[in-house]
């Protein structure tokens, strides 16, 4: 923001949102620094944590930078958590702080947080004069993203000054943003890839964002990117999939038609497995590279990505970036042999908030597992498998197979049930839910309540998409389940 400012940008468009709103980098510094007063005046400053519950719109945007002003923590999460998954996060945190919008406001109120709160009327004109903005050492944490685990309660991910530079040096010097970018990342700024996409970088290279709000949809999508004409891209497989599917349908000036991406110079994939017929299919269609990457909370953002369309593979390492493939042992494995993706530089995380047995599992060696299994390729070419735990990608959601069994856990009528991930045709993972009745039980009838059961317990994204009455589950020979064999199976 800063050097966008000193390069004479005031005037230049910082973020827009579909809906028409716009804040150029003059009007953004201002509100920041007005946000920052308001904070101030709250007690609000280094140390605080302030969680930021909102959906991606100007004041989260304007609420983050206000907290780094302040010296203090942001810890961006999702509106779309559960009242308890938001109190669990607000306690593992000690939060000072909440920034919310409606719906966030919503989920603190049913979390029963009495915090200080900020929201967007903070932006309003009238705030006192604030004070300069406190600098802290690159060592000192400014950034908690929250990281489901396979078992167990979400992980506090610490990131630092030091980490945000080495990203900006490294996925950020490869997307190399210029000043009349628009960038739109259908991933949220709660999550690490969308942090990126929609801050870091941007602001960084004073480029514009044009902010993404609401439920995943690929007609608003398609009709946003017609009207505002983004020149890059950032999204999931199963959005350009999405994408994909409705080319070829129609007028494309019709926003319910065939997608225009013709404004788009270059598309960036990560979040989950990117198919490598998809990323083909999809620069076939509309002529636009589509990078490839990989990256893990614990690294805050990609480190290991393709240099434009390589279909198949995951790429090689960013800039500063030193990614070795081990075993369980931690020893390096030879090319071609699979193993563990272990991650180097400076953009690794500083560890775990207060897990200190996780964070020794993860944070080893010196650096970061990042949880998947991948290949090198004798041409040096990383090849992503799957993942070394047994938590399911869902378009970027590392979803907890615990977390789905746990909606039908007390179902009526059901003996078992196990949940695995499974690639659907198009090569992209979704949920898989085995039911074992119990005895004298329909079938269909135990496989619609189970369906009403995790919409009703589940947001949409956990949902299974398959629910298949089975006879048994398989066990290993310790009499455990065996969710390889189900992996397997569910993939037949
Ligand atoms: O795939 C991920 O999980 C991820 C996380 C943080 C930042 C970027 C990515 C792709």
């Amino acid at each position: 923001m800063g050097r966008a400012l000193a390069s004479g940008r005031g005037e230049r468009v910082a973020y827009l949102t579909g809906a028409g709103e716009r804040l150029g980098y003059a009007e953004l510094y201002r509100a920041v620094r007005g946000y920052a007063a308001r904070l101030a005046e709250a007690g609000i400053g280094p140390g605080t944590r302030g969680l930021v519950v909102a959906d991606d719109d100007l004041p989260t945007v304007v609420a983050i930078l206000a907290l780094w002003w302040r010296g203090a923590v942001a810890v961006p999460v999702s509106p779309m958590l559960t009242g308890a998954e938001l109190g669990f996060i607000a306690e593992d945190c000690a939060a000072g702080f909440l920034h919310a919008d409606e719906a966030g406001a919503a989920r603190a109120d049913q979390a029963g947080l009495r915090l200080p709160r900020g929201g967007p009327e903070w932006l309003a004109p009238g705030a006192p004069p604030s004070p300069p903005p406190v600098s802290q050492p690159a060592s000192e944490v400014l950034l908690i993203q929250y990281t489901s685990g396979s078992t167990g309660k979400p992980k506090g991910v610490l990131h630092t000054g030091a980490g945000v530079t080495g990203v900006l040096d490294g996925f950020g010097r490869l997307l190399d943003l210029r000043t009349d970018d628009l960038v739109l990342s259908t991933a949220k700024l709660s999550f690490g890839y969308g942090f990126g996409n929609s801050l870091l970088f941007p602001l960084a290279a004073g480029a514009g964002v044009l902010l993404n709000q609401g439920p995943p949809d690929v007609y608003r999508l398609a009709a946003t990117i017609a009207r505002y004409r983004p020149t890059v891209l950032c999204a999931v497989p199963r959005v350009y999939a999405a994408l994909l599917d409705r080319a070829g349908q129609g007028d494309p000036t019709d926003p319910t038609g065939a997608p225009d991406l013709g404004s788009v110079r270059l598309a960036v994939s990560a979040g989950e497995h990117l198919p490598a017929s998809l990323c083909a299919d999809f620069t076939g269609t509309f002529g636009v590279p589509l990078v490839n990457g990989l990256g893990a909370t614990e690294v805050l953002h990609i480190v290991v990505a393709t240099r434009g369309s390589q279909p198949g593979s995951t790429g090689t390492p960013v800039p500063g970036t030193t990614v070795t493939v081990r075993d369980d042992a931690g020893h390096l494995v030879p090319a071609g042999t699979e193993g563990r993706l272990h991650v180097a530089g400076p953009a690794v995380a500083a560890g775990y908030l207060d897990r200190p047995e996780s964070a020794a599992r993860t944070f080893a060696d010196g650096g970061a597992y990042t949880g998947d299994i991948v290949r090198q390729e004798p041409d040096g070419e990383l090849r992503y498998l799957c993942r070394h735990d047994d938590l399911i990608n869902i378009g970027g959601y590392k979803v907890s197979p615990l977390d789905v069994e746990a909606a039908v856990r007390d179902l009526g009528g059901l003996a078992q049930c196990a949940v695995v991930g499974a690639r659907d045709q198009a090569g992209l993972e979704q949920a898989v839910a085995y039911l074992v009745p119990a005895p004298g039980v329909d079938p269909g009838a135990l496989r619609r309540a189970a369906r009403a059961a995790f919409r009703a317990g589940l947001p949409p994204h956990k949902r299974p998409a398959v629910v298949e009455v089975v006879e048994a589950l398989p066990t290993t020979s310790t009499g455990k389940l065996a969710r390889f064999q189900l992996r397997g199976r569910a993939g037949e």
